[in-house]
């Protein structure tokens, strides 16, 4: 990624954007859409919505990554924020007709989502804890296609976050005539500059989402997300409201970079063989979602199956019980249930597969617990991922 070039005016605030790739910069090349180097910031400049030409020359920004927005007259207005959600802080959103001066770091190669690794969201990760100070808030621009699992992955790397970092995309170019890209960058660049809103989160289609609650839905639709068991944190309309912002003023932010590896998901079927969950929970193997049917079930007339799970549980591998429903949580309501839960296994309440995948990865990763203590830690609330337990970072 390139540098940062500072800008310091108190009439203006700093965003950063990381921009890893995704459909947004992409353009079309032999019949299929691929992302094209060093073309973005260029074809941004050329967009009055999200720059101003005039007032960058009069600030002295021509010629670099660094972009300015056009003037915002609803931010003078302000907003009310009332935590409903969670009881966490009653934010005041300060009136600001601050600029949103924002600058582009571009990621090297440029990234369709599907070829994002862990390296990656390290990288991103390590990206704005260098840069932490310098700005007001961040924007990372990703792929639609893996958003969800990058948004969870930061959502537990990040620690004691007290700035939004807010990930979007598009799902049809943006310098396509009829593209979600202007109105997600747009808005992403404003909630980032403007509100106070210490979370990781995923902004598209005009909501605001708490980034490990969202699932990708839809490859078609712009309104490609859901938040299933969690309403939006905002909803851009005319002005933009919103409630539920977490917050940890306590201790310095840092970025976990370590992550484990060796994690996997396995979605049960019906007829699914013992030896195909045997082959899966084999060593290097640490930590497995389970997605299991319904509220957390899974066949109790195959004791070949569970003695698997077990026999895997008692070696140590944590085996997370997610739901394959969009909606809902696990709860051991059924004899189904039950035998998962007898089977070592733990509730992942009404997480999605992605914030519990990530979420072991991360787990996993600290080698300071032994795993009781990792297991407890997958049972906790970390970062608003789960609707029970208590909130620790
Ligand atoms: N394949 C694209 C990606 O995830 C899809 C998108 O961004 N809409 O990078």
């Amino acid at each position: 990624m390139g540098n940062v070039q500072a800008v310091t005016s108190p009439s203006e605030v700093k965003v950063l954007v990381i921009y890893t790739g995704g459909t947004i910069g992409m353009t079309p090349k032999d019949g299929v859409l691929a992302p094209e180097a060093n073309a973005f910031v260029e074809g941004l400049r050329k967009m009055p919505m999200l720059h101003d030409e005039e007032y960058a020359k009069k600030i002295g920004l021509e010629g670099n990554n660094t972009l300015v927005l056009p003037r915002d007259s609803t931010a003078s207005r302000g907003f009310w924020c009332s935590s409903t959600v969670e009881e966490k802080t009653i934010t005041r959103l300060t009136k600001t007709n601050k600029r949103v001066v924002y600058t582009v770091l571009e990621y090297s190669p440029l990234l369709d989502s599907s070829n994002i690794s862990i390296e990656d969201w390290g990288t991103i990760g390590k990206e704005i804890e260098k840069e932490y100070e310098n700005f007001k808030g961040f924007v990372i621009l990703h792929g639609t296609d893996t958003m969800a699992y990058t948004a969870s992955a930061l959502s537990f790397m990040c620690e004691h976050l007290c700035k939004p970092i807010i990930l979007t995309g598009s799902q049809v170019p943006i310098f396509e005539m009829k593209s979600d890209g202007t109105d997600n960058l747009l808005g992403a660049l404003l909630i980032a500059g403007q509100f106070e809103i210490p979370e990781v989160c995923l902004y598209f289609c005009k909501k605001l989402f708490r980034g490990n609650r969202v699932t990708k839905v839809n490859a078609e639709s712009f309104d490609a997300f859901s938040s299933p068991n969690l309403d939006p944190l905002a909803v851009a309309d005319v002005e933009i409201s919103g409630s539920g912002w977490r917050a940890d003023h306590t201790a310095q932010f840092h970025v976990s970079t370590e992550l484990n590896r060796n994690v996997g998901l396995l979605r049960l079927f019906p007829g699914i063989t013992t030896a195909t969950v045997t082959a899966f929970l084999q060593q290097p193997m640490e930590g497995v979602v389970l997605e299991t049917y319904g509220s957390g079930n899974a066949p109790n007339n195959r004791p070949d199956l569970l003695a698997a799970l077990k026999e895997a549980t008692d070696n140590e591998v944590i085996i997370m019980n997610c739901t394959q429903c969009l909606k809902g949580t696990v709860s051991a309501s059924y004899a189904t249930g039950q035998v998962l839960n007898d089977a070592g296994l733990i509730s992942g309440g009404d997480m999605t597969s992605e914030a519990a995948l990530s979420k072991l990865s991360y787990v996993l990763a600290k080698k300071e617990l032994d795993v009781n203590a990792k297991k407890k830690m997958m049972g906790q609330d970390l970062r608003g991922e789960v609707s029970y337990g208590a909130k620790t970072n």
